[in-house]
């Protein structure tokens, strides 16, 4: 048995087979729904589930995640997902194990291609970008698809300011040959991970295998050749990838090398653009579905921008959009694009729960369960509202019981970019547009390494911006806000009640 965590069991749902293991009870193409819902009616902290010779271990409560998160006494570990995810992306930084050399060194030296100042050049490539989006869209008839527009977008920014190319995505509605070449490669390399402990798998992995091969072949050379086209051109650290060739350490002078590079570009696309777009898709239909909170970002949007539909933020106004950023917190909550992480001690150490853990031990951190954590949360954890993060609602909340960027010194790099490029795109969509979604359509998620919403379509009509300075305040005084008529959000139980989420 793989990570068998010195034969010690944890709780796990009923029905297990021999052999098999727990495997029936795992939706192959939406695997973390199985996980959140065996989850859910565990109602355990840990549990594991068994498939074939692999056992997985996975943290539920925001309490044992939060002991998890201690940097001290743990760090990551690569799930079967991302080991797998290795052939791809290799020692990029997603991928690498902290102790390897190659980490660190991409670590120290992309830090500066992060910084509040990097953002600033970043800024006019993501308003340009977003603007061919609108343009695109208003050449478009009826709905648009909300996940496959905001991944065009997301991609595109990504690719203009990381690498100074244009992806050409906005030319028809079908995505760049690159995307669905990274989807398959990226695909692969989970039903790889799923499937290499089964018996009898060895032709459906050599199948799967060569299917990633001619995918990879392809992403690599097309990266090969930008790599080439730049060394050849004078150095400039005008984006990441000028800052890759050229940045050297501060106290070793090292380099990175062109593979290595390769990986890195390779790791910012994929961990990059899904998980922004998946972000903004959630985003998008839960203020669809809410009315409130929605009319509430029509009104900042409208507060900070002004009467005008075409007016773009400047960098500074972006940190106005509080209420906004509240949505997008509540939307990474529910729905966190990235779902999980993995960790592992650094010494073996006895958990909270008494189990003994060893360094060669992984436990999977489930953040949806974790984020919805009622202890924390409050008994409406599964409804959307974002007035959670209101600073008032926000003070002694548990640490670590909010996660969607990982945690530590793996954490996300790339999380301002993110939170930026969100922040214009949707005050900009929402100052210009009034958003419809069908009412009877029903969250469906798409899973692969990330999550999105599947199917999901909004009708996007013009909208006139109210003129001026707003009148009345964006934020409503805590408890005065009107109360949500429920019903419409698929996680809805209880009536929520206020300002008492947090406690
Ligand atoms: Mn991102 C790591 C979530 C956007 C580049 N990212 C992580 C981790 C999470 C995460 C969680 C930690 C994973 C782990 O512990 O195994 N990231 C997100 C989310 C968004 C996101 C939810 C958007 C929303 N990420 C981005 C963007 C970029 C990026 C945009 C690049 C431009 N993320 C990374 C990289 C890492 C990472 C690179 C790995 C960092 C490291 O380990 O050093």
């Amino acid at each position: 048995m793989r990570n068998d965590w010195g034969g010690q069991s944890f709780p796990h749902p009923p029905g297990r087979l021999p052999i098999v293991g727990d495997g029936r009870g795992i939706d192959p193409s939406r695997p973390l729904h199985s996980m959140v819902g065996h989850a859910a009616r565990l109602g355990e902290p840990i549990f594991e589930i068994q498939v074939f010779d692999q056992k997985f271990v996975f943290v539920a409560s925001a309490e044992l995640a939060a002991e998890m998160c201690d940097e001290q006494r743990f760090g990551k570990s690569l799930s079967p997902a991302l080991e797998a995810l290795r052939d791809f992306a290799g020692d990029g930084l997603f991928t690498a194990r902290t102790e390897e050399p190659n980490w660190r060194l991409a670590h120290d030296l992309l830090r500066p291609a992060f910084t509040r100042a990097a953002m600033q050049s970043y800024h006019p490539i993501m308003l340009e970008t977003l603007a061919e989006l609108f343009a695109y869209w208003e050449r478009l008839d009826g709905p648009v698809d909300v996940s496959r527009d905001m991944t065009k977008l997301t991609l595109e920014t990504l690719a203009r300011a990381a690498l100074s190319r244009d992806f050409a995505s906005f030319e028809g509605t079908e995505p760049h040959p690159f995307i669905a070449a990274m989807v398959t490669a990226l695909t692969s390399s989970q039903r790889v991970a799923t499937l290499s402990g089964a018996p009898g798998s060895r032709l459906a992995l050599r199948r799967i295998r060569k299917r990633q091969q001619v995918a990879q072949d392809y992403v690599d050379e097309l990266l090969d050749d930008i790599i080439a086209a730049r060394r050849a051109e004078p150095p400039s650290e005008h984006d990441l990838l000028g800052i890759m060739l050229s940045a050297k350490h501060p106290e070793t002078g090292e380099q990175l090398d062109d593979t290595n590079i390769r990986h890195q570009i390779l790791t910012f696309l994929v961990a990059g653009h899904e998980t922004t777009s998946g972000a903004l898709s959630f985003v998008l239909y839960y203020l669809s579905r809410h009315p409130e909170a929605l009319a509430a970002a029509h009104a900042e949007a409208d507060e900070v921008l002004g009467g005008d539909r075409d007016a773009e933020p400047t960098f500074e106004q972006v940190a106005r959009f509080r209420h906004l950023r509240r949505v997008l917190d509540e939307a990474l909550r529910l729905w966190p694009t990235a779902p999980a992480f993995s960790r592992s001690p650094r010494e073996t150490l006895t958990l909270s729960t008494g189990h003994v853990m060893r360094p060669q031990d992984w436990a999977i951190v489930l953040l949806p369960s974790v984020h919805r954590d009622q202890g924390v949360w409050g008994e409406d954890a599964e409804e959307f509202d974002p007035d959670r993060f209101l600073p008032e609602n926000s003070r002694g909340r548990m640490p670590h019981s909010y996660k969607p960027w990982g945690t530590g010194e793996r954490s996300c790099i790339g999380r301002q970019f993110a939170q930026h490029e969100s922040m214009l795109v949707l005050a900009r969509l929402l100052h210009r547009y009034e958003i419809t979604g069908d009412p009877d359509y029903q969250l469906d998620i798409a899973e692969r390494l990330t999550i999105v919403p599947k199917g999901f379509e909004l009708r996007l009509t013009p909208r006139t911006p109210s003129a001026g300075p707003a009148t009345e305040p964006v934020d409503p005084e805590p408890g005065t806000e009107p109360v949500d008529a429920g019903g419409a959000c698929p996680f809805s139980g209880a009536q929520r009640d206020g300002a008492d989420a947090a406690r």
